[in-house]
């Protein structure tokens, strides 16, 4: 492979920066500028020496030289520690392209680990998510794809799928042999009810973890008045929102952002619904309503002191469709509750029931910070096409089509497990997934 150069380390002045060299000749290359010649190293090793250009100095350097397959891309590679300066970094990466090597694209070197087998599609989207994680927790849980903990999740479906696949083949290509099992619909049925309830697990999991790793978009909505900014406030521990007791006071989505234990919160206050003659008051409801629709959970807010009324009723079956909570708040209110209902008064900073149900709703315990789980939307959209396809594998056996036609729809489930690791079709999705890089990964 060509061999390419990047800087590792992000373009500032720090103390020590890396830049990597990757490729066919990267010692080669790397040996022109250096003072001692590395080209017959065969073992990982740390050189000091320094990186010239001709006769001048540019810097002191660290390198830390892995021999192929050994190193991170599976090529023979070269780490350049030197000192943290954006310009000695550039001066060493353009004497290394002079000296012929080619500046990495986003992605590469992960893109190049993947093909060189070194990792699969799962380890290196994970990588990715290790580096963009911005909660302990969604770090952690990115940690454990990287050791390809989430791989193994896999491997079960890919075996007892292929455990079927080859009786089928078998059964096809050796009619003649008698002592071999002939494969009917009963091996596809039961083959099809043992993996589904897998993969919707899977996915349950994977739903929950993509909740980790990315957070939520929760909408506070409710009439105007109920004191929706004050939640806000309260949940964020600061006054962002104005809050008054006139209302229609919230006009524009006020954003704010909160990690409840682990998981982001990307709060939207929304102005309070109602029919208004006031221009300006409508457009803000008109914006409530898109934000609602593209909310993942919406935090319906009923003023407890009053009774529910007609456009109470309104909001509520404006979140119908989506994952919801109704809270009562203004609590501090009342004398008589309920135990039915969820209380809160933001006023006194009283949210604590509020926050619990959040958990509940989504369905994230303390093992769900600890659980692998195929947490992206490219892996949960393959593992909806698989059982898909394994359905319609089960629809056809129970039609009673011959073995090899039913087949065909094992076969897609097949090759969609496989295109969740990166084994099939693996270099287009691959340059899709390797775009989204920065450049020195
Ligand atoms: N007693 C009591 N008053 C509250 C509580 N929460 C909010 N309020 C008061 O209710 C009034 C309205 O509060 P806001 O937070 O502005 O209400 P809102 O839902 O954002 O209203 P709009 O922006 O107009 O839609 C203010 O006077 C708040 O102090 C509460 O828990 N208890
Ligand atoms: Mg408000």
């Amino acid at each position: 492979m060509e061999t390419i150069v990047a800087l590792a380390t992000a373009p500032i002045k720090s103390a020590l920066a890396i830049i990597r060299v990757s490729g066919d000749d990267a010692f080669a290359i790397v040996s022109k500028s250096f003072s001692k010649d590395i080209r017959e190293i065969k073992e990982r090793t740390l050189l000091f020496g320094n990186i010239v250009k001709g006769d001048k100095v540019i810097d002191e350097v660290v390198l830390a030289i892995y021999k192929g397959p050994k190193s991170f891309t599976g090529e023979d590679l070269v780490e350049i520690i030197c000192h943290g300066s954006v310009l000695i970094a550039n001066e060493i990466i353009e004497q290394l392209i002079a000296n012929g090597a080619r500046y990495a694209t986003n992605g590469e070197y992960s893109s190049r680990a993947f093909l060189n087998n070194k990792i699969d599609l799962i380890q290196a989207e994970a990588i990715n998510d290790v580096i963009n994680a911005t909660t302990k927790e969604a770090k952690e849980l990115s940690i454990l794809s990287l050791k390809g903990k989430t791989s193994e999740l896999i491997l079960p479906l890919k075996k007892r799928i292929t455990d079927v696949l080859s009786l089928i083949e078998v059964n096809i290509d050796y009619p003649e042999y008698e002592d071999i099992e002939v494969a009917n619909k009963e091996h596809v049925v039961s083959l099809v009810d043992e993996l589904v309830p897998q993969i919707d697990s899977l996915v349950e999991n994977g739903q929950k973890g993509l909740i980790i790793k990315e957070g939520i978009k929760v909408a506070l909505v409710g009439k105007p008045n109920v004191g929706k900014s004050s939640l806000l406030n309260a949940l964020l521990g600061e006054s962002k929102a104005i809050v008054t007791d006139i209302a229609g006071t919230t006009r524009d989505v006020v954003e704010g952002e909160i990690n409840l234990n682990g998981i982001v919160l990307h709060l939207l206050d929304t102005a309070g619904i109602r029919d208004s003659e006031d221009q300006i008051e409508l457009i803000g409801v008109n914006k409530t309503k898109k934000t609602i629709k593209n909310a993942d959970l919406a935090i319906v807010l009923l003023d407890a002191s009053k009774e529910l009324d007609k456009e109470d009723q309104e909001i509520l079956s404006l979140v119908e469709n989506i994952p919801h909570i109704i809270v009562y708040n203004k609590a501090d209110k009342l004398s008589n509750k309920d135990d039915n209902k969820l209380y809160i008064s933001a006023l006194n900073n009283d949210i604590t029931p509020l926050k619990d149900e959040i958990y509940k709703v989504l369905g994230i315990k303390e093992e769900s910070f600890k659980t692998p789980s195929l947490n992206n939307t490219r892996q949960l959209g393959l593992l909806q096409a698989a059982k898909e396809s394994l359905l319609k594998a089960k629809e056809d056996a129970e039609a009673g089509l011959p073995v090899d036609l039913i087949a065909v729809s094992l076969m897609d489930a097949y090759n969609f497990v496989l295109e969740i690791l990166g084994e099939y079709n693996q270099r287009d999705i691959s340059k899709e997934i390797f775009s989204r890089f920065c450049v020195g990964k």
